[in-house]
């Protein structure tokens, strides 16, 4: 039976990927996790206690780290790697966490996957790629360039070529897989789409970052739990796929989307303080998983996958109420 090690399983991606595993695999997990402002072991709470296990601790913990990859050994066994600081206006605050966390513990992973001989696949962000412009005919594809923008995208690339040197100087057996934008349950509320719901849903206004001209490309948290469990059983190592479902929409279309979908008028938004070297367009060209893998994602619209969002932001008031306040305050201090 295939043991999976999940690092940042606690968090909203992470989480996601280890109830799509047990639902739809015999394999059990063990969950490394830090338990930052970020995690949410509530999510996993339901989980079987036979199939899931947590373990609360540091990727950069290097004793604790090699004693869990000691525990995979078989052919399917694998290191799932999720955990990262993941917000960029917090990396434009304070980029030292994400340095830590998202390169010296990808180092940290990486050095036990060696000395272990386990596989690893890394999970990464269409953001290395830098952005777009808004008529650029060209997506992004696994041969574009990186070009990372903030503290947050250059330590995820820094991240990435650790993996990529790693497996062709020591052999390591890795994929990295670099996806859009993530929507869905257990989002945090200081990213965009959970932070608009919650804002409305309190009686707040909706804050849009500069004209909100800005695209991000979505995909349901549910198709990038799919994609990656296609590359674990499908991908070929040192191989790098992109992970995207043709969700391309402007920050203005999603705002005016979530304020029709809980009865507001289009206009009824606050223009806040843009985003320092705000990133003006991601598109992800999915070309390669889709015809060599055979991945396809299954939420087709986003609109009925924004309505369920909402649907879970309302009944989840006691999970994301508490992180509310403090969030909101952290932004009104930027004026954003
Ligand atoms: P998240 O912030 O919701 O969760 C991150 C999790 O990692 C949290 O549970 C946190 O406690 C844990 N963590 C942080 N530092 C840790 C450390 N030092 N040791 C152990 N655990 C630690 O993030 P997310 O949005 O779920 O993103 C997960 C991964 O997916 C990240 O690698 C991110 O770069 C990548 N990604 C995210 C998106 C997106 O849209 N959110 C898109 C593409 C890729
Ligand atoms: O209040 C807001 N208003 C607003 O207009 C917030 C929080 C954001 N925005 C804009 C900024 C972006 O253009 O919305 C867009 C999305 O913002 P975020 O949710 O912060 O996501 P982004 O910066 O695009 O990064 C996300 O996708 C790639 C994740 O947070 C990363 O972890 C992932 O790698």
């Amino acid at each position: 039976m295939r043991r999976l090690l999940v690092t940042g399983g606690a968090g909203f991606i992470g989480s996601n990927f280890v109830r799509f595993v047990v639902e739809r695999t015999d394999a059990s997990v063990i969950v490394l996790d830090a338990m930052t402002y970020a995690a949410s072991p509530e999510a996993l709470a339901d989980l079987p206690g036979d199939r899931v296990e947590v373990v609360q601790g540091d990727i950069t913990d290097a004793a604790l780290v090699d004693e869990l990859v000691g525990r995979l050994s078989g052919p399917h066994d694998a290191v799932v790697h999720y955990a990262a600081e993941s917000h960029n206006d917090n990396s434009l605050q304070d980029p030292s966490p994400f340095v830590q966390t998202n390169i010296v513990g990808t180092f940290t992973i990486l050095e036990a996957v060696r000395r272990h001989g386990v596989r690893l696949h890394h999970i990464s962000t269409d953001e290395v790629y830098g952005d777009l412009e808004l008529d650029d005919p060209e997506r992004f594809t696994e041969s574009t360039p990186y070009r990372p923008s903030s503290p947050y995208s250059a330590s995820k690339a820094g991240a990435d070529h650790l993996v990529r040197a790693w497996v062709r100087s020591f052999g390591v057996a890795a994929t990295v897989s670099n996806c859009s934008n993530n929507y869905g349950p257990w989002q945090h509320v200081e990213k965009f789409i959970p932070r608009q719901i919650t804002n409305l849903l309190e009686g707040g206004r909706v804050k849009l970052y500069g004209s909100g001209e800005n695209v991000r490309d979505w995909i349901h948290a549910d198709d990038h739990s799919s994609a990656v469990l296609t590359i674990l059983d499908k991908g070929e190592i040192g191989r790098t796929y992109l992970i995207g479902a043709d969700g391309e929409k402007s920050n203005l279309q999603v705002v005016r989307l979530i304020l029709e979908q809980l009865g507001h008028e289009p206009d009824d938004f606050d223009q806040v303080m843009d985003r320092p070297g705000h990133d003006l367009r991601y598109a992800i060209d999915s070309t390669r998983l889709r015809q060599e893998l055979g991945w396809a994602p299954q939420f087709s619209s986003f609109e009925e996958g924004l309505a369920r969002t909402i649907d879970w932001y309302a009944e989840h008031r006691d999970w994301w109420g508490p992180k509310k306040a403090a969030t909101e305050a952290a932004y009104a201090a930027k004026g954003q």
